[in-house]
Formats: C-alpha cells, sequence, structure tokens
C-alpha cells in the first residue's frame, strides 16, 4: 500500500443498538481504481474481500499504471460496514472492476440506495461504463476522483464533469481511498445527496 495512511481496524466495532437504518451502497468504477482500498479505509468490521493475485496470464489483459504496485484483484466482491451516526449505518459492497466480473454488477446493484463511482482521471474511459450501468438502473449516485501521487496531470473538477459527461446536479468530489477521512467525506456526500433527492421527490409528490 505504499505510504498508505488508513488502518485496518484491529478489532470488530460491534453495531451500536440505535442503529436502525442500514442502507446498501455500491461502489464502483474501473479496474484499479481503489474501491476495495476505500471499502478497507472506511470499515468498522475487519472487511470482508475476495481479493485474488493477479498473475502473468493477466499480462496485457489486466491495464493497470506502469508504477502501480497493485497485484491483487477483486474477483467477486467487498464488504464492509459504517456507521454515520448513533442511527445511520452504511452496508458497502465495493464491485470488482475488471472487465470480465462486469456481469456481478446488475446483481450487486439489487436493493442498492446508492453508490460511489470512484475514478482515476488517467483512465477515465474506464468510468463510463460504470456511470451507465447507474444511469440505467435509476441508482442515484455521486463521482469522487481518487487522485494517485503520480498522477501528474491534476485535471480540475470541471474539467473531469466536461469528460464524463455528469449533469449538474450529479456531486463530484475529490478523494484519497486510502484516509478514512477522505472516505467517510465521500459517503456523507452521497448520503446528503440521497437525502436531497427524498425531499425533492416528496414536494414534488
Ligand atoms: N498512490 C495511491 N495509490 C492508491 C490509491 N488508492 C489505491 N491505491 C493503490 O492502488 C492500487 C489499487 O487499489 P484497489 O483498491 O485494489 O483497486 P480496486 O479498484 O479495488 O481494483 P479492482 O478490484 O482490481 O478493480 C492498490 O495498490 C492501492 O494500494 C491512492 O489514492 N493513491
Ligand atoms: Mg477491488
Amino acid at each position: 500500500m505504499g505510504s498508505a495512511t488508513s488502518e485496518l481496524p484491529s478489532s470488530r466495532t460491534p453495531l451500536r443498538d440505535t442503529a436502525e437504518n442500514g442502507l446498501k451502497i455500491v461502489v464502483v468504477g474501473g479496474f484499479g481504481v481503489g474501491k476495495t482500498t476505500l471499502v478497507r479505509s472506511v470499515s468498522e468490521i475487519r472487511p470482508l474481500n475476495t481479493e485474488e493475485v493477479m498473475t502473468q496470464a493477466g499480462a496485457g489483459v489486466d491495464r493497470m499504471p506502469e508504477s502501480s504496485g497493485k497485484n491483487t484483484t477483486t474477483v467477486a466482491f467487498d464488504f464492509g460496514r459504517i456507521s454515520l451516526n448513533d442511527r445511520l449505518v452504511l452496508y458497502l459492497f465495493g464491485a470488482p472492476g475488471q472487465k470480465r466480473f462486469w456481469f456481478l454488477w446488475d446483481r450487486l446493484f439489487s436493493g442498492t440506495l446508492g453508490a460511489v463511482v470512484l475514478v482515476d482521471t488517467r483512465r477515465m474511459d474506464e468510468s463510463w461504463y460504470a456511470i451507465d450501468r447507474l444511469e440505467h438502473h435509476g441508482t442515484p449516485f455521486v463521482v469522487a476522483v481518487n487522485r494517485f501521487d503520480d498522477d501528474t496531470a491534476r485535471h480540475s473538477l470541471a474539467d473531469i464533469r466536461t469528460a464524463l459527461a455528469l449533469p449538474d446536479h450529479v456531486p463530484l468530489i475529490d478523494c484519497d481511498a486510502r484516509v478514512r477521512s477522505s472516505g467517510k467525506d465521500v459517503l456523507i456526500t452521497l448520503v446528503d445527496h440521497l437525502h436531497h433527492l427524498a425531499r425533492e421527490r416528496e414536494l414534488t409528490a
């Protein structure tokens, strides 16, 4: 994980008695954008990860930036949990990023209240499929740009919004998937967005 600053929780944190609202959230995005990293860094339980080591057989198929130290990939999904406050708990499902596992996504989306699309600006084209599928399912989402240290281009959020053809009402934020507080901010942005959409629906009903 290089200079990762997040820490895995050392023991299980029991679910608070007051928790009454559980929301299923999925984290989607292209191969190696940091989905597993995000679920690991924010989860208050030891996350379930279905990582497999990538071998030479994947060379040319598994398209990662050369400098990446990544040597495992998610083959089913990640699962973690975070309590945003005394009553609200999020169940996080990290999707697998490689194209050959994308058929699992539609199943993962079932019962999902909202999604985070993680983006690596060096491989923006890999984000389109995620956005497309979420729009198809009508699942509300926010987009979080996981800024990698060796990304020298540092595109602005405005440029990224244009490149992804994201409508103005979709929240777009920066994050560092390795940092718990940053991952948590992304989730809070998503919950605020869901709240806002629900209020809008009430007003127009
Ligand atoms: N420098 C830097 N490295 C990161 C960041 N986020 C993740 N990484 C590293 O990038 C690699 C990719 O992370 P993963 O979390 O496995 O990515 P993923 O999206 O789950 O990948 P797949 O499940 O294979 O699609 C790992 O080696 C991480 O340690 C980041 O913000 N900055
Ligand atoms: Mg993963």
